[in-house]
C-alpha cells in the first residue's frame, strides 16, 4: 500500500489549522500558547481517513514568518501540499516564501485550497483565482487544481476531499531498498515508556528490535515500539509518519535535527557539497564565504558559503559550492535544503547535495568542478560506477560501496547487475567490486611481470603465484588473488601450470642440447627406479654442469622429477609406483614399518626414509609411532 504524507502551507491566518479540522476532526495547534493567541508556533500532526480506505499523515505548519524555521522541519517529506490562500486576503508575503521553499524541496503536487469563500462574493473569488494562476506560474502549482472551501460552512469540504483521495493514486512508491532514515521533529518522554521521537520516515524500513544510531551523535539505541497513525506496527516503511520509542536513550540527548538511521548508512559531516541556485526574487547578491542558515531535514545548521566556479551569484543564477558548516550533520547525495540569510531573515535559495562528506575544496579548480558536475548529473548507477572505479585498488566490497555513497548494501547490488552484465564492473569472491579498467591496468602490469619473467629464466614453466601476486596485488589476500588468475585464465591471457603463472602463449623451448639431456635424465631416472642418482654425483663429470642442472629444474617443474628431499629426485612414474605399492600393502596390512616399506620397494633405508617423511608431509601417510596408515 502506499503511504502518503500531506502538508498544509501559506500566510498566517489564511485557515491552514482550521482547513485540517474541518478535514480530519482534529485540531492539531496542540500548544497552550498556540490555542491562547489562536496561531500555529509549532508543527502539526495527524492523519486523514480517506474514502478509498487510504490513510495519509498530515503536517500542519505554521505560517507566521518567524517560525518558517518549524516550517522548514515539516515540510521536506510531503508527497502533497494544500497550498492554502483565504480568499479574503489573497497572495501575502507567505503564501510567496512557502511556495519557493516548496519549490526548493521539489515538492512536485499540490492542490490550491482557496478558503474563507464565505467572506466573499463570486467575483472577488474568480479575480483572486486570476491573481493567483498569475503568481503561481512557472512553478510546480501552474496547472494546480483549485478547490474553494469554507471550514465555517462546510462548502467545497467533501469536493476537497474527493481531489486529495485522487491525488493519492498518482504520487510515487517509494524506495524501500535504501537504509531507512528519519529526520526527528520531536522528542518527548511517555511516563513508562520513556523516550519516544517521531519523525517522517523518508526512506527504507524498520522493524521493531533494530539496533541504530541517533545521528550525527552516534548515539546507539534499539526500535522498542513503533507507531503508525497511532497504532503499533511491527515494520514501518519509507513515507509514513512514525513514533518511535527508544531504548536506552534520554530525552534531553536528542533534538530536532537529529536523524535517526542504521549503522554505516551515513557519517556525520562538516562540509557539503552543493549545487546552490539563487531564487529569481531575492534581491541580494551572495558573496563568497558569506554566512548563511542551512535548512535539511529537520535540522538548522549556521554555515558559510564558498563559490567555487563564480565570484559572486546573483538572483536566478546557480553554481557549486562547499558548505562549510558551524555543526556536524548528516546527508546523503541528493538530498535537497534550503538557505536562508543569517539575517535579516530572509529566504535566499537552495539546492542539492553532491556529496555529503566531502574533502576541503580550493575555489576556480578545474578537476573539483569537473566531479561535481558528474555526481550532479549523474544517475545513482553512473556515479557508482565512478566510486567503484576510484576505489579499486583498494579492493573495496559491496558494503563498503553502501556506505560510501549512502545507498546501502542493497541497492549496490541492484545497481551493480546491469553493470556486471555489460562487463563494466568486476566482482571477485561475491563481495569485492573493481572496475574493468582496472581489470586493464593490472592486465599490463602482469603482461610486462610475465614476459620479463619469461626472457630470464626460460626453462621455467613460470612466475610462482605468491611471487606474483606480492608483485602485482599486494594487498590482495591469496584467495582473492586466486580468482583474479582464473579471470586472466579465462580471459585467455595466461595459464597456470601447477603453481605457476605464465603467459597463455609461454611454452618452454629447448635447444637441441637440452633436448638431448632431457631425455638422458629422463632414461636415467625411470631406469634407476627407487634408487635414483644424486645429482651432484650425476653432473660431477658433466662438462654442461649447469645446463644440466637448468634441465632437472624444468623436469621438476614439469612434473618429469618429483623431489622427494635435497639432492633426491625421482621419476614421477617410479613415484606413483611407490605410492600404489605402499596404498596396497597398508590395505591389506593396516599398517606398515620403515623395514617393510624398505622390503617393499626392495630398496635400502637412505631412500625409504625420506620418501616416507615425504608421505607424511603430503598427508598420504600419518605416522603412528613407528608405524604408518594411510592419511
Ligand atoms: N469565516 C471563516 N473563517 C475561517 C475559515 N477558516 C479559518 N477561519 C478563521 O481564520 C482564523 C485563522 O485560522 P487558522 O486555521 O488558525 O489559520 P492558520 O492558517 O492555521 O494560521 P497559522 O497557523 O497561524 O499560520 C481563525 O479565527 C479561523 O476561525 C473559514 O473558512 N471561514
Ligand atoms: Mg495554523
Amino acid at each position: 500500500m502506499k503511504n502518503i504524507i500531506i502538508g498544509t502551507a501559506g500566510h498566517i491566518d489564511h485557515g491552514k489549522t482550521t482547513l485540517i479540522k474541518a478535514l480530519t476532526g482534529t485540531n492539531t495547534d496542540r500548544l497552550d500558547e498556540e490555542k491562547k493567541r489562536g496561531i500555529t508556533i509549532d508543527l502539526g500532526f495527524t492523519h486523514f481517513q480517506l474514502p478509498s480506505g487510504k490513510k495519509a499523515g498530515i503536517i500542519d505548519v505554521p505560517g507566521h514568518e518567524k517560525f518558517i524555521k518549524n516550517m522548514l522541519a515539516g515540510i521536506g517529506g510531503i508527497d502533497i501540499v494544500l497550498f492554502v490562500i483565504a480568499a479574503d486576503e489573497g497572495f501575502m508575503p507567505q503564501t510567496q516564501e512557502h511556495l519557493d521553499i516548496l519549490s526548493i524541496l521539489q515538492v512536485k503536487k499540490g492542490i490550491i485550497v482557496l478558503t474563507k469563500i464565505d467572506m466573499v462574493d463570486k467575483e472577488w473569488l474568480e479575480l483572486v483565482k486570476e491573481d493567483i494562476r498569475e503568481k503561481t506560474k512557472d512553478t510546480f502549482l501552474q496547472n494546480a487544481s483549485f478547490a474553494s472551501v469554507s471550514a465555517k460552512t462546510k462548502e467545497g469540504i467533501s469536493e476537497l476531499t474527493t481531489l486529495v483521495d485522487e491525488m493519492t493514486e498518482e504520487t510515487e512508491t517509494k524506495n524501500t531498498k535504501m537504509p531507512f532514515r528519519i529526520p526527528i521533529d520531536r522528542v518527548f518522554s511517555i511516563t513508562g515508556f520513556g523516550t519516544v521521537i517521531t519523525g517522517t520516515q523518508i526512506e527504507g524500513e524498520l522493524n521493531i528490535g533494530d539496533n541504530v544510531l541517533v545521528l550525527p551523535t552516534g548515539i546507539e539505541t534499539k526500535i522498542r515500539n513503533i507507531q503508525v497513525h497511532g497504532e503499533t506496527v511491527k515494520t514501518s516503511y519509507a513515507g509514513q509518519r512514525v513514533a518511535i520509542n527508544l531504548a536506552n536513550v534520554k530525552k534531553e540527548d536528542i533534538d530536532r535535527g537529529n536523524v535517526l538511521a542504521p549503522y554505516n548508512s551515513m557519517y556525520p559531516s562538516m562540509m557539503l557539497d552543493v549545487k546552490i541556485s539563487l531564487l529569481k526574487s531575492s534581491e541580494r547578491i551572495l558573496e563568497n564565504r558569506t554566512r548563511l542558515r542551512l535548512y535539511h531535514g529537520t535540522s538548522e545548521i549556521l554555515c558559510r558559503i564558498v563559490l567555487l566556479d563564480k565570484e559572486e551569484l546573483r538572483p536566478g543564477e546557480s553554481g557549486y559550492a562547499q558548505l562549510r558548516l558551524e555543526e556536524e550533520m548528516v546527508a546523503k547525495r541528493g538530498d535537497y535544503f534550503v538557505l536562508r540569510f543569517y539575517s535579516p531573515l530572509e529566504t535566499i535559495g537552495g539546492g542539492t547535495i553532491l556529496d555529503p562528506n566531502p574533502v576541503k575544496h580550493k575555489r576556480f579548480k578545474k578537476d573539483t568542478i569537473e566531479e561535481l558536475r558528474i555526481k550532479e548529473e549523474g544517475s545513482s548507477e553512473e556515479v557508482v560506477e565512478k566510486i567503484i572505479k576510484r576505489f579499486s585498488e583498494k579492493l573495496e566490497t559491496i558494503e563498503f560501496y553502501g556506505t560510501q555513497t549512502g545507498l546501502g548494501e542493497k541497492m549496490i547490488k541492484e545497481l551493480i547487475k546491469p553493470l556486471i552484465e555489460e562487463k563494466i564492473i568486476v566482482i571477485f569472491l561475491d563481495n569485492i567490486l573493481v572496475h574493468y579498467s582496472f581489470i586493464e591496468e593490472i592486465e599490463v602490469k602482469m603482461l610486462d611481470i610475465l614476459k620479463n619473467y619469461h626472457k630470464n629464466n626460460p626453462l621455467k614453466t613460470g612466475i610462482n603465484k605468491e611471487e606474483l601476486r606480492s608483485r602485482l596485488l599486494p594487498n590482495a589476500r591469496l584467495k582473492l588473488f586466486s580468482e583474479f588468475v582464473d579471470y586472466y585464465c579465462k580471459k585467455g591471457i595466461i595459464k597456470q601450470v601447477n603453481n605457476n603463472i605464465a603467459l597463455s602463449s609461454f611454452e618452454v623451448i629447448l635447444t637441441e642440447t637440452q633436448k638431448s639431456i632431457s631425455e638422458e635424465l629422463d632414461k636415467i631416472f625411470f631406469d634407476s627406479g627407487f634408487q635414483p642418482p644424486s645429482i651432484e654425483e650425476l653432473v660431477k663429470n658433466k662438462k654442461n654442469q649447469k645446463e644440466y642442472r637448468q634441465v632437472i629444474l624444468m623436469l621438476t617443474e614439469n612434473g618429469t622429477l618429483v623431489k622427494i628431499a635435497e639432492d633426491y629426485y625421482m621419476h614421477y612414474e617410479n613415484f606413483n609406483k611407490s605410492i600404489e605399492l605402499l596404498k596396497e600393502y597398508i590395505n591389506k596390512n593396516n599398517d606398515i614399518l620403515l623395514s617393510q616399506f624398505r622390503d617393499l620397494l626392495d630398496t635400502s633405508r637412505k631412500y625409504a626414509l625420506p620418501l616416507l617423511e615425504f608421505f607424511d608431509q603430503n598427508k598420504i601417510t600419518k605416522r603412528i609411532e613407528e608405524k604408518r596408515i594411510l592419511y
